[in-house]
């Protein structure tokens, strides 16, 4: 039987999160230990299918059009890039790919059909295919789904009070609602957020209380440290001490028991020691592969080397869910029916993002 609460306080997480460290430590090792195979580490592969000129004003991402920063952008990747590029993944230990769009929805069309294409494509190589995609309908979901999509990732990235001074181009409620599309498919969830972006411990403890609380809980919770990119309007923000990602782990881990838990961006940053410690409490997936979607990631063979100082193995593909079915365009039950869905556009200014926006516009 699940054990997995979904009415936790934010009072109650508070006082886990600063528990003395070897308690807390003790604490998630113990619940990871009954929920997972310690020495299991599941590892995915990001691939940015499209890169940049994002509409949105998320102040923590380089692909955001407004702010300029040094990336370079792409157009729609085809099915044969993505497929090379799928199976260089798969010879190098990774058993999941996950495709990000730097879109702020999914819109039928050509495009997303080529996307499904890609779904299909990756799936039959044996691997979990992953999207992040942006905001999504039920019908978009289904239609994923029925290509053979096992997870798509789709982040709460902090507390709903803090989430209107990071992004004023949507509002938290629309991540809730796409989450929950995803929830009328067979496709799993992975939703997580990002740490280190000036937000409170109670912004932390927030977002765990919005994750912890849907029902079920995500399959999958990416914890983010914040890559702070020059040109973006967190540029200048300091990285996070390792303490801060150790403890988000198993704060995390605690609160979710079944979910796996993935240490995600900013591992560049963190010793062998920090991410150690972040196994140990409960950190149990990564991304591999030496650029993250636009940002740098430690290189495949640091990471297999840490993994045998580890004595850490990576996680077989479909070991948790069995594979999904891939159904041939052909034989879709499901068609586009191009839906205007009305996302908000909360619209409020963030002086922070309106600094960035016109620093980009002088050195134009
Ligand atoms: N456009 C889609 C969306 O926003 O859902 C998908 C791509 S978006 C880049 C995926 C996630 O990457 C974001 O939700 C955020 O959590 C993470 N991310 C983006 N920029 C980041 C940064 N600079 N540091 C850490 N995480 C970041
Ligand atoms: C997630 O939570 N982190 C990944 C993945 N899901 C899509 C993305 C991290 C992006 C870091 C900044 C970049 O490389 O552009
Ligand atoms: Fe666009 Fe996603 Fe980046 Fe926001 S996080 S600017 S939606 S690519």
């Amino acid at each position: 039987m699940s054990e997995a609460r979904h009415d936790w306080a934010k009072e109650e997480i508070l006082e886990i999160y600063n528990k003395p460290l070897m308690e807390l430590l003790y604490d998630a090792a113990t619940i990871h230990r009954k929920n997972h195979d310690p020495n299991v580490v599941q590892v995915s592969t990001l691939l940015s299918i499209k890169t940049g000129g994002c509409p949105e004003d998320c102040g923590y991402c380089p692909q955001a059009a407004r702010y300029h920063t040094d990336i370079v952008g792409n157009d729609l990747m085809t099915v044969s890039q993505v497929k090379a590029q799928a199976l260089r993944a798969k010879a190098s230990g990774s058993s999941r790919v996950c495709m990000g769009a730097a879109w702020r929805n999914v819109k039928d069309g050509p495009e997303f059909d080529e996307v499904l294409e890609m779904v299909r494509t990756i799936n039959k190589l044996d691997m979990e295919v992953c999207c992040t995609l942006g905001m999504l309908t039920e019908n978009q979901a289904k239609r994923l789904a029925e290509a053979g999509l096992y997870a798509y990732n789709h982040n709460l990235d902090t507390s709903e009070d803090y989430y209107k001074d990071i992004i004023s181009t949507r509002a938290f409620e629309d991540r809730l609602e796409t989450i929950d599309n995803v929830r009328k498919s067979n496709v799993t969830v992975c939703s997580g957020g990002i740490i280190g972006m000036g937000e409170k411990l109670e912004d932390r403890a927030g977002m765990l209380v919005a994750l912890a609380s849907l029902n079920p809980q995500p399959e999958s919770v990416p914890i983010n440290a914040l890559v702070a990119v020059e040109g973006t309007p967190m540029e200048d923000i300091e990285p996070i001490p390792i303490w801060d990602m150790i403890r988000m782990v198993a704060t995390t881990r605690i609160v979710m028991p079944e979910t796996q838990v993935r240490l995600s961006a900013g591992r560049t940053e963190m010793s062998r020691e920090g991410q150690a410690m972040c196994f140990f409490a409960g950190a149990n997936s990564i991304f591999a592969g030496d650029k993250l979607l636009t940002t740098p990631n430690p290189d495949v063979n640091q990471d297999m080397e840490m993994f045998k100082l580890l004595g850490l193995n990576p996680q077989k593909a479909f070991t948790k869910i069995s594979q999904p079915k891939t159904v041939e365009a052909s034989d879709s039950q499901y068609k586009g029916l191009n839906e205007k869905p009305k996302w908000s556009r909360p619209g409020h200014s963030i002086e922070r993002n309106e600094q960035a926006k016109k620093k980009a516009k002088l050195t134009d």
